[in-house]
């Protein structure tokens, strides 16, 4: 099987963007975002992520067609109504709270309720030490080359996740190491997410890796933002 064809909706996207419900996005933006040609929105944050913002959210991207899926991180977020669930399992937290406490914890109360055809796992591996993720997960950043590519390849081989996560969120990473990584997987897509902010960027990442993923520059620089998705469709992985 190839990293294009396994299960889960993401074998055909190549860009996302990801929004977060603690966050104001005015509807300019947010309609610009949506009718901007990527393959899906992807709603998901690290903290102050909450019932309420999450509906709210969700309801305003409704009125357009794109693709929506919910990255849940908490209880709190469980909202119906996405086209898709993903689950972060942090391959690198310090605890095995973020690998599969806190996932077994939600299954146990709400498991007989969730669609489970529309829930994959993603397999994150955290490589900035900035980024709120690491610090709320303990996560050991500090990786060689060899160490990153054993995450993935445990993610892909191991446990079959269809998604292994590459994130630098909030800083521009070693394109070389997350092209290493892609390399390994054999049916697993490669997401990466962080500090892809202009089409320059957006090209350079999606040389290494199959799902580029844009959050902060939707808030921080929305034109250069939605000029990634062009730039991503454009390029082709090497
Ligand atoms: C965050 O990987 C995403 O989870 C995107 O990162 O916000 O830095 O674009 P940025």
């Amino acid at each position: 099987m190839s990293p294009e064809h396994n299960e889960g909706p993401f074998g055909s996207w190549r860009h996302v963007f990801k929004l977060d419900p603690d966050r104001t996005i005015t509807d300019e933006v947010l309609e610009a975002v949506c009718l901007s040609g990527t393959d899906a929105v992807l709603v998901g944050g690290t903290t102050g992520v909450t019932y309420d913002n999450t509906v709210d959210l969700l309801s305003r991207i409704r009125r357009f067609e794109v693709p929506c899926a919910l990255e849940a991180s908490s209880t709190e977020a469980a909202v119906p109504g996405f086209d898709w669930y993903l689950i972060p399992m942090v391959l690198n937290a310090a605890s095995a709270e973020w690998v599969a406490g806190r996932q077994a914890e939600a299954i146990a109360q709400y498991g007989s309720f969730m669609p489970w055809d529309a829930t994959w796992a993603e397999g994150y591996v955290i490589l900035n030490d900035g980024a709120e993720a690491a610090r709320l997960t303990g996560a050991r950043t500090e990786l060689t080359e060899a160490e990153a590519v054993a995450y993935a390849r445990l993610a892909d081989r191991l446990m079959r996740l269809p998604v292994v996560y590459c994130e630098y969120s909030g800083r521009f990473g070693d394109m070389r190491l997350v092209r290493r990584m892609r390399e390994a997987l054999t049916q697993a897509r490669l997401f990466y997410g962080g500090g892809v902010a202009d089409a320059g960027q957006a090209r350079l990442a999606a040389e290494a890796a199959h799902t580029v993923v844009v959050g902060n520059a939707v808030y921080d620089h929305p034109a250069g933002a939605l000029a990634t998705v062009t730039a991503v469709k454009q390029t082709a992985l090497l």
